[in-house]
C-alpha cells in the first residue's frame, strides 16, 4: 500500500468526526444538510488533514493551497473542517446559522479559512478558474481544489468554466465531482441525466480520475496523480453515498436539507461513533 494504514485509519476516523460535527451543527428541529455534507466527508478530510498545505494559525498564509466548496449548501461541513483544523473554536459549530454569527449557511468571506462566499450554485470553478490563472501569473506552486456536486453539473457556468480552465492549462486546478447521484428533490438521473459524467469532462479536456469517494486510499491516489499530471486541470469523479453513515438517510433525498427529531439525531450520533 503506496499509504500507511496508520495514516487511512485516521483519515477515515476524520470522515467520521466530521459527519459528527455536521450532525451537531444541524442539531434538532431545524433544517440542515444532512445528506450533502456526508457524502462529502471523506473527500474534505483527504483534503483538509493530509493534501492541502494551510496554516491554521495564519489563513492568508501566502504558501496555502485553496478550497472552494461550491456546492456551498454544505458550508457545516467546511466549517466542521476548519474548527478541527484549528482554525476557529469546535464549540463555535454549535452556534451555526445563529442571527448575526460568523458561521453561516453558507461560506463567506470573513470566516477564517474561507476563500470566496460560494453556494449558488454552479459559480465555484468559475473562481477557481480565476485563482488557478492567477497562481500561475505568479509563478506560485499552490493548487486549487474546487468541490461540486453531481446535481451542480446541471449549471451552464460549470462547463464554461472547465472549458477555459483546460484551454489555459490550468495543472494547479482539480475539481472533485462528488456524484451521490441526488440533488435536493430525487435522482439526477429523472431530472436532467448527467451521464456520462467522466467522458463529458474528458471532452472538455480534463484528466479524469474516477474513483470511490468513501475509498481513503483511492482518494489519496487521485489527489497525488492530480497534483503530478502536467498541462491539464484534473476531474475526480468521485462515487459517492448521500447521507453516507447514517442508515436511514443513506440514499434518501429527503435528508437533502432536513429537520432531524430527537431520536434521528441521537440515532445518526450513535452509528457514526
Ligand atoms: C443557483 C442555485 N440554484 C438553486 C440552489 C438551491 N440548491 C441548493 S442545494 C441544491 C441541489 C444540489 O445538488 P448537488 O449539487 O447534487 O448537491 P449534493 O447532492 O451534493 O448536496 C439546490 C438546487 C442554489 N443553492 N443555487
Amino acid at each position: 500500500m503506496a499509504y500507511s494504514e496508520e495514516l487511512i485509519k485516521s483519515l477515515k476516523e476524520k470522515g467520521q468526526l466530521l459527519r459528527r460535527d455536521c450532525i451537531k451543527c444541524i442539531g434538532v428541529g431545524v433544517a440542515g444538510h444532512v445528506g450533502g455534507s456526508c457524502s462529502s466527508a471523506d473527500l474534505v478530510a483527504a483534503l483538509y488533514f493530509h493534501k492541502m498545505k494551510l496554516d491554521p494559525k495564519n489563513p492568508e498564509w501566502e504558501g496555502r493551497d485553496y478550497f472552494l466548496l461550491s456546492k456551498g449548501h454544505v458550508a457545516i461541513l467546511q466549517y466542521s473542517a476548519l474548527a478541527e483544523k484549528g482554525f476557529f473554536p469546535v464549540d463555535d459549530l454549535l452556534h451555526c446559522k445563529d442571527i448575526g454569527f460568523y458561521l453561516q449557511g453558507h461560506p463567506h468571506l470573513g470566516t477564517p479559512g474561507i476563500e470566496a462566499g460560494t453556494g449558488s450554485l454552479g459559480q465555484g470553478l468559475s473562481l477557481g478558474s480565476g485563482m488557478a490563472i492567477g497562481l500561475k501569473l505568479d509563478n506560485k506552486p499552490n493548487r486549487v481544489y474546487v468541490l461540486v456536486g453531481d446535481g451542480e453539473t446541471d449549471e451552464g457556468q460549470i462547463w464554461e468554466a472547465a472549458m477555459s480552465s483546460s484551454a489555459k492549462n490550468l495543472d494547479n486546478l482539480c475539481a472533485i465531482i462528488d456524484c451521490n447521484g441526488l440533488q435536493a428533490t430525487g435522482r439526477i438521473a429523472d431530472r436532467l441525466p448527467n451521464e456520462p459524467i467522466a467522458d463529458k469532462w474528458k471532452a472538455f479536456g480534463w484528466n479524469v480520475i474516477e474513483i470511490d469517494g468513501h475509498n481513503m486510499e483511492e482518494i489519496l491516489t487521485a489527489l497525488d496523480a492530480a497534483e503530478n499530471f502536467k498541462g491539464k486541470p484534473t476531474a475526480i469523479i468521485a462515487h459517492t453515498i448521500k447521507g453516507k453513515g447514517i442508515s436511514f438517510a443513506e440514499n434518501q433525498a429527503g435528508y437533502h436539507n432536513r429537520a432531524l427529531t430527537k431520536e434521528e439525531y441521537d440515532k445518526a450520533l450513535e452509528e457514526l461513533a
